[in-house]
């Protein structure tokens, strides 16, 4: 099919994308700045066909949030509370496990689980959380702690990032989420979260983890006061670092929700701005497999037409989400296997099953096999 390209700027980035060649910071900016979103994800359309074709994928999983109390206050969250906060939660570890048993029928294949950095919970209560996990659901994978709350195990222990992440993988763990990376750009950091390790700090805890064998994914949280040099410094970033490793398996961009936080004079993200963050990291993240358009942060509506514009992932049924609820999304808490099947395939493509490293899973109601 021969493209319409209206801006005559992206003319030698379609060049470059038909060859398989990299693009350039140059071109990730001039990606953001065209007006021409159609050729945008026509680009981005055609590096995840050549990837994945129609293969769509999503799972089966489950957020927990042990606890929402956080040192930090990071200015663009509404999850983190003072530890002396009356509206704060810590869970017990028998209410973590049990709360891990709540959702429906259908077998969970992952366990999603972040917390706030909280002033007194030890590592050996975060490995025994782990092991409990492990020994009541066995054959259900554990995606725990951000980059972020791993630096501040290690910190409060006083003991090394590889120790941290060696003791936390013994427990259990078995890979790391996405989040907490936000905008490396220092000058951004330090008026959206200036108590968080800085992002030569978390790309450091990602290539740590990544040595150690365990395989993480990567965020970027856009919308609030980076401009777009910002957003491709970032992009640009975790690539060197994917070149390096090879151990980030998705990256998922973030849109920025302002409502609860000190932010919340900023203006929510649009439609546009959301679609165009999926084409843009699809075209310049060419060594990250997976780009996924998670559809609490973007609705289903969106995250379907993302599915259009670089994105092959639709993340899962997630039964329980604070960190965005508490920041005004209005999207439901959970979706139904059904209902992800439904979505994908009403967007014309295929959706496949996977586990939390993409491999395909194979169900009846309650019980599932991952194909290896
Ligand atoms: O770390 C916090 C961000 C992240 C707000 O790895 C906010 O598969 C927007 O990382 N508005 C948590 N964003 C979500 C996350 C994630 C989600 C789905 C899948 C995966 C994965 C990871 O959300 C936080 C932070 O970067 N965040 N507050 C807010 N007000």
């Amino acid at each position: 099919m021969q493209a319409i390209i209206e801006d005559a700027r992206l003319k030698p980035i379609l060049e470059k994308v038909q060859a398989g060649e990299r693009l350039s910071f140059e071109d990730g900016v001039t990606l953001y700045r065209s007006g021409d979103i159609l050729s945008v994800g026509y680009m981005a359309n055609l590096v995840r066909e050549r990837l994945h074709g129609d293969r769509t994928y999503f799972n089966v999983n489950r957020h927990i949030n042990p606890t929402d109390v956080c040192v930090a206050s990071c200015r663009l969250c509404a999850f983190g509370k003072r530890v002396r906060d009356p509206k704060a939660y810590t869970m017990s570890l028998d209410e973590v496990w049990h709360r891990a048993g709540e959702g429906w029928s259908e077998a969970i294949t992952e366990f999603h689980i972040v917390g706030g950095l909280h002033p007194e919970l030890t590592l050996d209560w975060y490995c025994e959380m782990l092991r409990g996990l492990k020994q009541r659901f066995p054959q259900v994978h554990l995606k725990a702690f951000t980059m972020v709350e791993i630096a501040y195990l290690a910190r409060r222990q006083k003991i090394g990032i590889r120790e941290t992440l060696e003791k936390l993988r013994d427990a259990g763990m078995d890979s790391l989420p996405g989040g907490g990376a936000e905008i490396f750009s220092e000058p951004v950091r330090r008026i959206i979260c200036d108590h968080k390790i800085d992002g030569n700090e978390w790309l450091e805890t990602a290539r740590i983890a990544h040595e150690l064998g365990l395989r993480s994914n990567c965020t970027m949280l856009y919308g609030h006061i980076e401009n777009e040099e910002d957003r491709v410094d970032h992009l640009v970033k975790l690539r060197e670092l994917q070149d390096v490793t090879g151990g980030f398996v998705t990256f998922i961009p973030l849109a920025f929700h302002p409502d609860n936080t000190p932010l919340q004079h900023i203006p929510k993200t649009t439609g546009f701005a959301d679609i165009r963050n999926i084409a843009v990291a699809r075209l310049m993240l060419d060594n990250i497999p997976h780009i996924k358009a998670y559809w609490v942060m973007m609705t289903p509506r969106i995250a379907q037409i993302a599915l259009r514009f670089g994105a092959d992932d639709i993340d899962g049924t997630v039964v329980e989400e604070k960190i965005y609820h508490d920041a005004g999304a209005t999207t439901s808490q959970s979706l139904r296997r059904s209902e992800l099947l439904r979505l994908i395939r009403k967007a014309g493509r295929e959706p496949i099953e996977r586990d939390t490293l993409y491999r395909p899973v194979q169900r009846t109601e309650a019980t599932f096999t991952v194909l290896v």
